[in-house]
Protein backbone atom coordinates (compact mmCIF):
# COMPACT_ATOMS: atom_id res chain seq x y z
CA UNK A 1 0.00 0.00 0.00
CA UNK A 2 1.08 3.36 -0.73
CA UNK A 3 1.09 4.78 2.40
CA UNK A 4 2.54 8.41 1.91
CA UNK A 5 0.66 9.54 -0.85
CA UNK A 6 -2.59 8.21 1.71
CA UNK A 7 -0.52 10.69 4.15
CA UNK A 8 -0.16 13.45 1.87
CA UNK A 9 -3.89 13.18 0.85
CA UNK A 10 -5.24 12.86 4.32
CA UNK A 11 -3.15 14.52 6.79
CA UNK A 12 -3.06 18.00 5.91
CA UNK A 13 -6.02 19.79 5.29
CA UNK A 14 -8.32 17.49 7.35
CA UNK A 15 -8.45 17.34 11.48
CA UNK A 16 -7.10 13.52 10.89
CA UNK A 17 -4.20 13.08 13.41
CA UNK A 18 -2.68 10.12 12.09
CA UNK A 19 -2.65 6.76 10.27
CA UNK A 20 -1.65 3.63 11.70
CA UNK A 21 -0.64 0.66 8.85
CA UNK A 22 -0.82 -3.11 10.05
CA UNK A 23 0.05 -5.73 7.42
CA UNK A 24 -1.61 -7.99 9.31
CA UNK A 25 -3.76 -7.81 12.45
CA UNK A 26 -6.28 -9.51 13.93
CA UNK A 27 -9.13 -6.85 13.77
CA UNK A 28 -8.83 -3.51 12.96
CA UNK A 29 -11.87 -2.52 15.31
CA UNK A 30 -10.13 -5.01 17.98
CA UNK A 31 -6.76 -3.16 17.86
CA UNK A 32 -8.10 0.51 18.07
CA UNK A 33 -10.12 -0.89 21.24
CA UNK A 34 -7.39 -3.04 22.90
CA UNK A 35 -4.80 -0.09 22.30
CA UNK A 36 -6.79 2.68 23.21
CA UNK A 37 -6.20 4.66 19.98
CA UNK A 38 -7.09 7.92 20.06
CA UNK A 39 -9.91 10.12 18.11
CA UNK A 40 -9.30 11.16 14.89
CA UNK A 41 -6.94 8.27 13.97
CA UNK A 42 -7.26 5.82 11.11
CA UNK A 43 -6.03 2.60 11.13
CA UNK A 44 -5.51 0.59 7.75
CA UNK A 45 -4.43 -3.18 7.52
CA UNK A 46 -3.81 -5.66 4.70
CA UNK A 47 -5.06 -8.49 6.24
CA UNK A 48 -7.32 -8.92 9.12
CA UNK A 49 -7.23 -12.97 10.26
CA UNK A 50 -10.03 -12.09 12.32
CA UNK A 51 -12.33 -9.72 10.71
CA UNK A 52 -15.88 -9.09 12.65
CA UNK A 53 -19.38 -8.25 11.81
CA UNK A 54 -21.94 -6.95 13.98
CA UNK A 55 -22.98 -9.86 16.58
CA UNK A 56 -19.54 -11.49 16.18
CA UNK A 57 -20.26 -12.91 12.78
CA UNK A 58 -17.18 -13.08 10.69
CA UNK A 59 -15.86 -10.80 7.74
CA UNK A 60 -13.94 -12.42 4.92
CA UNK A 61 -11.77 -10.88 3.32
CA UNK A 62 -8.28 -11.69 1.11
CA UNK A 63 -5.32 -10.16 1.74
CA UNK A 64 -3.81 -6.98 0.34
CA UNK A 65 -6.85 -6.89 -2.25
CA UNK A 66 -9.69 -5.15 -0.05
CA UNK A 67 -10.18 -2.26 2.37
CA UNK A 68 -10.17 -3.07 6.38
CA UNK A 69 -9.67 0.09 8.08
CA UNK A 70 -11.47 1.35 11.42
CA UNK A 71 -11.98 5.22 12.42
CA UNK A 72 -11.33 6.77 15.52
CA UNK A 73 -13.80 9.42 16.19
CA UNK A 74 -15.31 11.32 19.28
CA UNK A 75 -18.41 12.74 18.81
CA UNK A 76 -20.50 15.06 21.39
CA UNK A 77 -23.98 13.26 21.22
CA UNK A 78 -26.39 11.63 23.21
CA UNK A 79 -27.48 7.93 23.65
CA UNK A 80 -29.76 8.65 21.91
CA UNK A 81 -28.04 9.65 18.49
CA UNK A 82 -25.55 7.24 18.41
CA UNK A 83 -26.94 5.75 15.89
CA UNK A 84 -27.00 8.07 13.19
CA UNK A 85 -23.48 7.80 12.77
CA UNK A 86 -23.43 4.19 11.52
CA UNK A 87 -25.91 5.88 9.04
CA UNK A 88 -23.70 8.65 8.71
CA UNK A 89 -20.84 6.82 7.81
CA UNK A 90 -22.50 4.43 4.94
CA UNK A 91 -24.54 7.28 3.53
CA UNK A 92 -20.78 8.87 3.01
CA UNK A 93 -19.25 6.25 1.48
CA UNK A 94 -21.85 5.70 -0.73
CA UNK A 95 -20.57 9.05 -2.15
CA UNK A 96 -16.72 7.81 -2.03
CA UNK A 97 -17.75 4.94 -4.48
CA UNK A 98 -20.02 6.99 -6.72
CA UNK A 99 -17.23 9.33 -7.03
CA UNK A 100 -14.53 6.59 -7.79
CA UNK A 101 -16.60 4.47 -10.22
CA UNK A 102 -18.33 7.65 -11.81
CA UNK A 103 -21.54 6.00 -11.31
CA UNK A 104 -24.38 8.00 -9.83
CA UNK A 105 -27.71 6.04 -10.10
CA UNK A 106 -28.82 4.66 -7.44
CA UNK A 107 -29.13 1.19 -9.19
CA UNK A 108 -25.73 0.47 -8.94
CA UNK A 109 -24.67 1.71 -5.42
CA UNK A 110 -27.31 1.87 -2.72
CA UNK A 111 -27.87 1.38 1.10
CA UNK A 112 -29.42 -1.74 2.75
CA UNK A 113 -30.66 -1.32 6.33
CA UNK A 114 -28.59 -1.05 8.82
CA UNK A 115 -25.54 -1.08 8.20
CA UNK A 116 -24.73 -2.26 4.28
CA UNK A 117 -23.92 -1.46 1.07
CA UNK A 118 -25.11 -2.82 -2.16
CA UNK A 119 -23.49 -2.97 -5.28
CA UNK A 120 -26.62 -3.70 -7.71
CA UNK A 121 -28.24 -5.32 -4.92
CA UNK A 122 -25.05 -7.42 -3.75
CA UNK A 123 -23.20 -6.55 -0.59
CA UNK A 124 -20.08 -4.57 -1.20
CA UNK A 125 -19.21 -2.93 2.02
CA UNK A 126 -20.27 -3.31 5.59
CA UNK A 127 -19.77 -1.60 8.71
CA UNK A 128 -19.16 -1.76 12.30
CA UNK A 129 -19.31 1.07 14.88
CA UNK A 130 -18.41 0.27 18.33
CA UNK A 131 -19.09 3.04 20.75
CA UNK A 132 -17.39 3.36 24.65
CA UNK A 133 -17.35 6.52 26.92
CA UNK A 134 -21.35 6.16 26.76
CA UNK A 135 -21.78 8.21 30.11
CA UNK A 136 -20.09 10.63 28.98
CA UNK A 137 -20.63 14.28 27.13
CA UNK A 138 -18.06 13.30 24.46
CA UNK A 139 -18.16 9.62 22.97
CA UNK A 140 -15.88 7.86 21.43
CA UNK A 141 -16.55 5.65 18.48
CA UNK A 142 -14.73 2.91 16.78
CA UNK A 143 -16.11 2.88 13.38
CA UNK A 144 -14.82 -0.43 10.93
CA UNK A 145 -15.27 -0.57 7.11
CA UNK A 146 -14.51 -3.34 4.95
CA UNK A 147 -14.86 -3.07 1.53
CA UNK A 148 -14.66 -5.49 -1.48
CA UNK A 149 -12.43 -4.11 -3.92
CA UNK A 150 -9.93 -6.38 -5.75
CA UNK A 151 -10.90 -9.54 -4.88
CA UNK A 152 -13.07 -11.93 -7.40
CA UNK A 153 -14.37 -15.08 -5.65
CA UNK A 154 -16.49 -15.16 -2.46
CA UNK A 155 -16.53 -18.85 -1.40
CA UNK A 156 -17.85 -17.91 2.24
CA UNK A 157 -21.75 -18.88 2.97
CA UNK A 158 -23.00 -15.43 3.37
CA UNK A 159 -26.43 -14.61 4.13
CA UNK A 160 -26.37 -12.05 1.56
CA UNK A 161 -24.49 -12.33 -2.15
CA UNK A 162 -20.94 -10.74 -2.11
CA UNK A 163 -19.81 -8.51 -4.84
CA UNK A 164 -16.37 -6.46 -5.28
CA UNK A 165 -15.72 -3.55 -7.36
CA UNK A 166 -13.57 -5.47 -9.93
CA UNK A 167 -16.54 -8.26 -9.79
CA UNK A 168 -18.78 -5.27 -11.34
CA UNK A 169 -16.09 -3.10 -13.30
CA UNK A 170 -13.91 -5.40 -14.44
CA UNK A 171 -11.09 -3.81 -13.82
CA UNK A 172 -8.69 -3.30 -10.24
CA UNK A 173 -9.04 -0.44 -8.17
CA UNK A 174 -6.48 1.53 -6.47
CA UNK A 175 -7.11 1.01 -2.55
CA UNK A 176 -5.61 4.23 -1.54
CA UNK A 177 -7.42 6.17 -3.98
CA UNK A 178 -10.74 4.48 -2.37
CA UNK A 179 -9.60 5.08 1.29
CA UNK A 180 -8.35 8.51 0.43
CA UNK A 181 -12.36 9.23 -1.12
CA UNK A 182 -13.80 7.51 1.96
CA UNK A 183 -12.04 9.47 4.60
CA UNK A 184 -12.42 13.03 2.60
CA UNK A 185 -16.30 12.55 2.30
CA UNK A 186 -16.34 11.77 6.13
CA UNK A 187 -14.91 14.87 6.95
CA UNK A 188 -16.19 17.04 4.53
CA UNK A 189 -19.90 16.04 5.22
CA UNK A 190 -19.46 16.05 8.87
CA UNK A 191 -22.12 19.03 9.17
CA UNK A 192 -24.72 16.28 8.36
CA UNK A 193 -24.49 15.00 11.27
CA UNK A 194 -26.12 17.95 13.54
CA UNK A 195 -29.06 17.59 10.85
CA UNK A 196 -30.75 14.36 11.45
CA UNK A 197 -33.80 14.71 9.92
CA UNK A 198 -31.68 16.12 6.73
CA UNK A 199 -29.48 12.89 7.03
CA UNK A 200 -31.84 10.45 7.36
CA UNK A 201 -33.83 12.11 4.26
CA UNK A 202 -30.60 11.84 2.33
CA UNK A 203 -29.95 8.17 3.49
CA UNK A 204 -33.66 7.38 2.74
CA UNK A 205 -33.11 8.88 -0.96
CA UNK A 206 -30.47 6.82 -1.50
CA UNK A 207 -32.26 3.03 -0.37
CA UNK A 208 -34.09 0.54 -2.48
CA UNK A 209 -35.29 -1.41 0.12
CA UNK A 210 -38.26 1.51 0.99
CA UNK A 211 -41.71 -0.27 -0.03
CA UNK A 212 -39.95 -3.72 -1.13
CA UNK A 213 -41.34 -7.07 0.56
CA UNK A 214 -38.30 -8.20 3.01
CA UNK A 215 -37.41 -11.17 5.32
CA UNK A 216 -36.38 -9.37 8.39
CA UNK A 217 -34.32 -11.69 11.33
CA UNK A 218 -33.59 -9.54 14.48
CA UNK A 219 -31.09 -12.08 15.71
CA UNK A 220 -29.50 -15.26 14.64
CA UNK A 221 -32.30 -17.69 15.95
CA UNK A 222 -35.32 -15.45 16.03
CA UNK A 223 -37.39 -16.58 13.00
CA UNK A 224 -37.32 -14.85 9.66
CA UNK A 225 -40.81 -12.54 9.28
CA UNK A 226 -41.89 -12.10 5.99
CA UNK A 227 -42.82 -7.97 5.66
CA UNK A 228 -43.13 -5.17 3.51
CA UNK A 229 -40.64 -2.12 4.39
CA UNK A 230 -42.91 1.46 4.97
CA UNK A 231 -40.22 3.20 6.36
CA UNK A 232 -37.00 3.62 7.88
CA UNK A 233 -37.28 6.45 10.66
CA UNK A 234 -34.51 9.17 12.05
CA UNK A 235 -34.84 7.59 15.46
CA UNK A 236 -32.78 4.15 12.99
CA UNK A 237 -35.70 1.81 13.65
CA UNK A 238 -36.84 0.38 10.76
CA UNK A 239 -41.06 -0.03 10.16
CA UNK A 240 -42.27 -2.74 8.35
CA UNK A 241 -45.88 -4.35 7.95
CA UNK A 242 -46.80 -7.84 7.85
CA UNK A 243 -49.29 -9.81 5.80
CA UNK A 244 -52.38 -8.96 8.49
CA UNK A 245 -51.61 -5.45 8.44
CA UNK A 246 -49.78 -5.40 11.65
CA UNK A 247 -46.96 -3.02 11.77
CA UNK A 248 -43.73 -3.47 13.49
CA UNK A 249 -40.63 -1.41 14.32
CA UNK A 250 -37.28 -2.97 14.71
CA UNK A 251 -33.85 -1.13 15.84
CA UNK A 252 -31.49 -4.16 15.52
CA UNK A 253 -31.60 -7.21 13.09
CA UNK A 254 -31.04 -7.71 9.07
CA UNK A 255 -33.41 -7.33 6.48
CA UNK A 256 -33.17 -9.20 2.97
CA UNK A 257 -34.69 -8.40 0.26
CA UNK A 258 -37.30 -10.68 -1.44
CA UNK A 259 -36.49 -10.87 -5.29
C1 LIG B 1 -20.75 -6.17 8.67
O1 LIG B 1 -21.34 -6.95 9.62
O2 LIG B 1 -21.06 -6.14 7.52
C2 LIG B 1 -19.60 -5.35 9.22
C3 LIG B 1 -18.30 -5.67 8.58
C4 LIG B 1 -17.23 -4.75 9.09
C5 LIG B 1 -15.87 -5.18 8.64
C6 LIG B 1 -14.81 -4.18 9.04
S1 LIG B 1 -13.27 -4.51 8.30
C7 LIG B 1 -12.48 -3.37 9.32
C8 LIG B 1 -13.13 -3.48 10.70
N1 LIG B 1 -12.47 -4.49 11.51
C9 LIG B 1 -13.27 -5.54 11.75
O3 LIG B 1 -12.95 -6.55 12.42
N2 LIG B 1 -14.48 -5.31 11.20
C10 LIG B 1 -14.55 -4.04 10.54
P1 LIG B 1 -22.68 -7.76 9.41
O4 LIG B 1 -23.76 -6.84 8.95
O5 LIG B 1 -22.86 -8.51 10.66
O6 LIG B 1 -22.36 -8.73 8.23
C11 LIG B 1 -21.52 -9.83 8.41
C12 LIG B 1 -21.95 -10.86 7.39
O7 LIG B 1 -21.57 -10.43 6.07
C13 LIG B 1 -21.28 -12.22 7.58
O8 LIG B 1 -21.98 -13.01 8.49
C14 LIG B 1 -21.32 -12.79 6.16
O9 LIG B 1 -22.59 -13.36 5.88
C15 LIG B 1 -21.18 -11.55 5.29
N3 LIG B 1 -19.82 -11.29 4.83
C16 LIG B 1 -18.64 -11.63 5.41
N4 LIG B 1 -17.61 -11.19 4.70
C17 LIG B 1 -18.14 -10.54 3.62
C18 LIG B 1 -17.59 -9.86 2.51
N5 LIG B 1 -16.28 -9.72 2.34
N6 LIG B 1 -18.46 -9.32 1.62
C19 LIG B 1 -19.79 -9.43 1.76
N7 LIG B 1 -20.38 -10.07 2.79
C20 LIG B 1 -19.55 -10.62 3.71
Amino acid sequence: MNLSRIRNMLLNDLTLKDIIYLTEIDSTNKYAKENNVPGDILILADSQTEGRGRLDRKWESESGKNIAMSLVKYFNMPVSDMHIVNFYMSYVIVLALREITERDSINDFSLKWPNDILFKGKKICGILTETSDINKDSKKFIIGIGINVNQTNFSGEFRYPAVSLKNGFNKNFSLEDIIIACVKKFYGEIDLLNDKEKLFDLWKNNTLIIGKPVSVKTSADSEEIKAIVIDVESDGGIKVEIENGKKFKYFSGDVNVIF
